[in-house]
C-alpha cells in the first residue's frame, strides 16, 4: 500500500503503534488517539497525531480528511471493564465503528476493523472457522460481533471495502497495562522470581499470535479484493496455559513457582483458530511460533 495515506486509530496503542511502524516507512500515516492507554513514545516521529477521542465525529473528521484505508483499533480492550460498564464499553467498540465507517463512506476509503475470536464464546469445535457459530459471553464478545457485523455488511449495503479481523491472543512487545494477557504477566512475574498464577487448571488452551503476524494480516487485508469478510488471526496453534507458565519460567532461568488460583468467572476453555481462509485468501502465513516469540520478548523487551 505504498503511497497511499492511511488513518490507524488507537495507534498509539499495543497493536495499533506495530501497525503503525510497519506503515511509516512507506505510507503517509496519520494516528487518532486519546492516549488514554496508548503511549506517544510508541509513535515514529514523521507520522501525523490527531489528539482525540474516536468518538468524537469532528476528531475522526479531521484524522480521515482524503485518507485512503483507515485501519480501526481504537477500543476499549479489557472483557471485565466491558461487564462492568457495558454502555460505556459500547459506545467506544460499537457507535465509534459505526463513526469509523460512515466517515470512510465519505472519503471513499478502505476500512480494516479489529474483531477478536471472541465472538465465538465457548467455540462447540475446535480449530474454530469463521462459519462456526457466534455466540459471545461477554458484552466485549457482543460489541465486537456487532463491529464485525457491520464492517461486513457495509460492504455489502454501501459498496464499501471493508475487511473484518478476528484477532486470538495476542502478544508481543509493548503489551502492558492492567489489561494485558496472560504472557506479559507470566513474563513479569518471572522475571522478579515471584510465584505465576495460573488462573484454575491450567488446562485451558489459547492460539498466541505474534503482534508481528497481526501486522502482516493488516497489511494483507488492505489490498485484498476479498472484501465484506471476517478473517481468524491466529496461528493455529493451541498450547494450555500451564505449559505457557513453563516455556516462560525456562525462558527466563526463572526459580518462580507455579501456583493456582481460582478459576476465571467466564473463563473461555478452549480457543483455537483455522487459519485455512485467511492462509488461501488473503496469503496469510503466521511466522511467529510461541517458542521464539517468547524467547524474543526475553532476550529484547
Ligand atoms: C483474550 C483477549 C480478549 C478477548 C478474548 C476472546 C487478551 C489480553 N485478551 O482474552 O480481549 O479477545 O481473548 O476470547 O488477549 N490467565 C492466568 N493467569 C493470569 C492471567 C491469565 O492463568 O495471570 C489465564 C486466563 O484465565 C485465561 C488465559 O490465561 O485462561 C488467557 O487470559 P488472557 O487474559 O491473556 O486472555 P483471554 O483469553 O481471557
Amino acid at each position: 500500500i505504498s503511497d497511499k495515506t492511511v488513518l490507524v486509530t488507537g495507534g498509539a496503542g499495543f497493536i495499533g503503534s506495530h501497525l503503525v511502524e510497519a506503515l511509516a516507512p512507506h505510507t503517509e500515516v496519520r494516528v487518532l488517539d486519546d492516549f488514554s492507554t496508548g503511549d506517544r513514545t510508541h509513535l515514529p516521529e514523521d507520522v501525523t497525531v490527531v489528539e482525540g477521542d474516536v468518538r468524537d465525529p469532528i476528531a475522526l473528521q479531521q484524522a480521515a480528511r482524503g485518507v485512503d484505508v483507515i485501519f480501526h483499533h481504537a477500543a476499549v480492550v479489557s472483557v471485565s471493564q466491558s461487564v462492568a460498564a457495558p454502555r460505556q464499553s459500547n459506545r467506544t467498540n460499537v457507535d465509534a465503528t459505526l463513526l469509523v465507517l460512515e466517515q470512510a463512506r465519505q472519503e471513499d476509503a478502505r476500512v480494516v476493523t479489529a474483531s477478536s475470536a471472541a465472538v465465538y464464546g465457548h467455540p462447540a469445535e475446535l480449530p474454530v472457522s469463521e462459519t462456526a457459530a457466534t455466540e459471545p459471553t461477554s458484552p466485549y464478545g457482543i460489541q465486537k460481533l456487532a463491529l464485525d457485523q457491520y464492517t461486513r455488511r457495509y460492504a455489502e449495503l454501501y459498496d464499501l471495502p471493508t475487511v473484518a479481523l478476528r484477532y486470538f491472543n495476542v502478544y508481543g512487545p509493548r503489551q502492558q497495562g492492567p489489561y494485558s494477557g496472560v504472557i506479559s504477566a507470566f513474563l513479569e512475574q518471572a522475571r522478579a522470581d515471584d510465584p505465576i498464577t495460573i488462573d484454575g487448571d491450567g488446562e485451558q488452551t489459547r492460539d498466541f499470535v505474534h503482534v508481528s503476524d497481526v501486522v502482516q494480516a493488516n497489511l494483507l487485508a488492505a489490498t485484498t479484493e476479498e472484501t465484506g469478510e471476517a478473517y481468524n488471526v491466529g496461528t493455529g496453534d493451541r498450547i494450555t496455559i500451564r505449559e505457557l507458565a513453563e516455556t516462560i519460567r525456562d525462558a527466563t532461568d526463572s526459580s518462580s513457582s507455579i501456583v493456582h488460583r481460582e478459576p476465571r468467572t467466564g473463563d473461555i476453555r478452549h480457543s483455537g483458530a483455522d487459519t485455512e481462509k485467511a492462509n488461501r485468501t488473503l496469503g496469510y502465513d503466521a511466522r511467529v511460533d510461541l517458542e521464539s516469540g517468547v524467547r524474543s520478548l526475553v532476550d529484547n523487551d
